[in-house]
């Protein structure tokens, strides 16, 4: 029986077929119900106990390659482009490239970057992975705030002093410790949170800070920044409006709300009748948080921001779900922008 197998892996090997009906006639040999395959395999009732491994292994062996060869006969019919002297025609259509397609959240920060790069500025990204100084200390937090606690940020080792970032404010100190103002620049970025994972809330998630430090900046210079930016993301009709508030990092702090952007300031589900939709925080920068990275506070002032890019894009999109972000379904990430 070993002899058998043998010789039909080698007439499987060897077999040529030029036509679709050859094709076939290599199924109907080798791989139909009474073809010769089958046949082997009926026969292995027979092979006596200790001998079934080393025979069941050559008789599956002997059908992978069966099929195999079977599948190889038919893409070599099905992709002979050539005609019957042999040469190709190159004015067939060529295979398409799917293209993929942004995800939404990249969409809403080009967006996002795209706008405040036309006011002048620029973009500064910085390591996820942080010390105590850059994420807390430097920002005005005191040793004893909560965000500091195991439960808001994730530590690395065991050791108190290296965390994941909780914001990209980081990066707007290492920005300030190595550059003289004026300083104009946004921080977009992944930021990492101890938090139970929910339809709102998520443990990673990405932010977009903005920092302007120069002589001579007011809390009028963030107004109208920040009106430039609502008009420009939610339409020209969008009003602003600002809610005093707190941050250790800056002051005043205020939280900046944009009439609804369904309604046009009405009232209905989404800004749950306020008429308002809660989309940054700001505030002047504190003159704290300039002196700990060697700027002179009685010469510079500066304003920043910050805001969720998932947050934006849930109110854009009406993603009602911040997991969706995450999961990488195609079914949903498709249904935003194509990739150009
Ligand atoms: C929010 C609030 C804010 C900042 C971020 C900042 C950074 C430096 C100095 C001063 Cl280095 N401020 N960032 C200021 C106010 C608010 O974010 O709710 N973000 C999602």
């Amino acid at each position: 029986m070993l002899q058998i197998i043998d010789k039909l892996l080698k007439d499987v090997e060897n077999f040529k077929a030029e036509n679709k009906e050859q094709v076939e006639d290599f199924r109907l040999k080798f791989l139909s119900k009474k073809g010769e395959i089958s046949k082997v395999f009926e026969e292995f009732r027979n092979v006596p106990n200790e001998q079934k491994k080393e025979f069941g292994q050559k008789i599956n062996m002997l059908k992978q390659s069966a099929l195999a060869k079977f599948e190889a006969l038919q893409n070599n019919l099905g992709n002979n482009d050539n005609d019957e002297n042999g040469n190709i025609d190159l004015s067939l259509p060529g295979t398409p490239v799917e293209l993929g397609s942004h995800h939404p959240l990249s969409i809403v920060r080009n967006e996002i970057i795209d706008i405040f790069s036309r006011i002048g500025f620029t973009v500064a990204e910085g390591p996820e992975v942080e010390d105590d100084w850059h994420v807390f200390s430097s920002l005005n937090f005191p040793p004893e705030h909560p965000a500091r606690d195991m439960q808001d940020t994730f530590f690395i080792e065991k050791n108190p002093d290296i965390l994941l970032r909780t914001h990209t404010s980081s990066v707007q100190t290492r920005v300030m410790e190595h550059t003289q103002p004026p300083i104009r620049s946004i921080f977009p970025g992944r930021v990492f949170r101890n938090e139970a994972i929910s339809a709102r809330a998520h443990c990673v998630f990405h932010q977009i800070e903005g920092l302007y430090v120069d002589t001579n900046v007011s809390f009028a210079d963030l107004k109208q920044t920040l009106l430039y930016f609502a008009k420009e993301m939610f339409g020209t009709s969008t009003q602003i409006r600002l809610r005093p508030s707190y941050f250790p990092f800056t002051e005043p702090s205020a939280e900046m709300d944009i009439s609804c952007s369904i309604c046009g300031g009405k009232g209905c589900a989404v800004c749950k009748g306020t008429g308002w939709l809660e989309i940054l925080g700001c505030g002047m920068v504190d003159p704290n948080v300039l002196k700990n990275c060697n700027i002179d506070a009685d010469k510079y002032t500066g304003f920043a921001f910050g805001m969720g890019v998932e947050r934006i894009a849930m109110l854009k999109y009406q993603v009602k779900d911040i997991r969706l972000f995450f999961k990488n379904d195609t079914r949903f990430i498709k249904q935003f922008e194509a990739a150009k």
